[in-house]
């Protein structure tokens, strides 16, 4: 399988999630502005939606967002529980997850990486930000990862997310635990290792 990515996007997640599970694979740089893989070619001929991550199956399919190329990666090798069996209870809880930092945490950064965002919409994405890390906050004080003892695909999905702050300047004085959380997942020799190779470690 191959993966589009571009370095410290919400691609990150999907490429933690590969190296988590042991699967061999490409990676191909796009860049967002241009549309242009690193091999030149036009990405959206690729994924007509523009956007990364989108991974390349062995049999010619694509497949996009977030939360399902976690959850297909995860389903490759089930031995490494990244995610749970589908159809439990506890593969429920870790989609409420995915979809949680998608549409609560993910989308609600966009505007605040785009330089003609009105200050004061900048500011109400803060404030609505801050009550959802309130309340992983909270959920993380009960156990070290989101879905309990163990890391699984979600955790690699809130860490990418939780690394943007530094980008766009949020200070998370407040939530201390989420800066913690951040470096236990940091720590982990796959996390390292799609950090290294996107550039993002030294
Ligand atoms: N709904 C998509 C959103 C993906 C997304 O927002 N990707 C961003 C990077 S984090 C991107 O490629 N933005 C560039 C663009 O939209 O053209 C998903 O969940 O995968």
């Amino acid at each position: 399988m191959k993966l589009y990515f571009s370095p410290g996007a919400c691609s990150l997640a999907a490429h933690i999630v590969i190296e988590e599970a042991g699967i061999p694979y490409t990676l191909e740089r796009v860049d967002l502005a241009s549309h242009k893989t690193e091999h030149g070619e036009d990405y959206t001929k690729i994924n007509p939606k523009g956007y990364v991550p989108a991974l390349a199956l062995d049999n010619g399919e694509l497949l996009s967002e977030v939360a399902v190329v976690l959850q297909y990666i995860s389903d490759q090798r089930k031995d490494r529980h990244l995610m749970a069996e589908a159809g439990s209870l506890q593969r429920y809880r870790q989609m409420e997850w995915l979809s949680f930092i998608s549409t609560e945490l993910h989308k609600q950064f966009s505007p605040l990486f785009r330089p003609d965002t009105p200050d004061a919409v900048k500011q109400q994405q803060l404030k609505l930000l801050g009550r959802r890390f309130d309340y992983v906050s909270e959920t993380l004080r009960r156990h070290p990862y989101l879905a309990g003892a163990e890391f699984t695909a979600p955790d690699a999905y809130l860490f990418t997310v939780l690394n943007w702050p530094d980008y766009v300047k949020v200070d998370m004085t407040a939530w201390p635990g989420l800066g913690e959380y951040r470096a236990r997942i940091a720590s982990r020799p796959a996390v390292q290792r799609a950090l290294k190779s996107e550039g993002l470690l030294k």
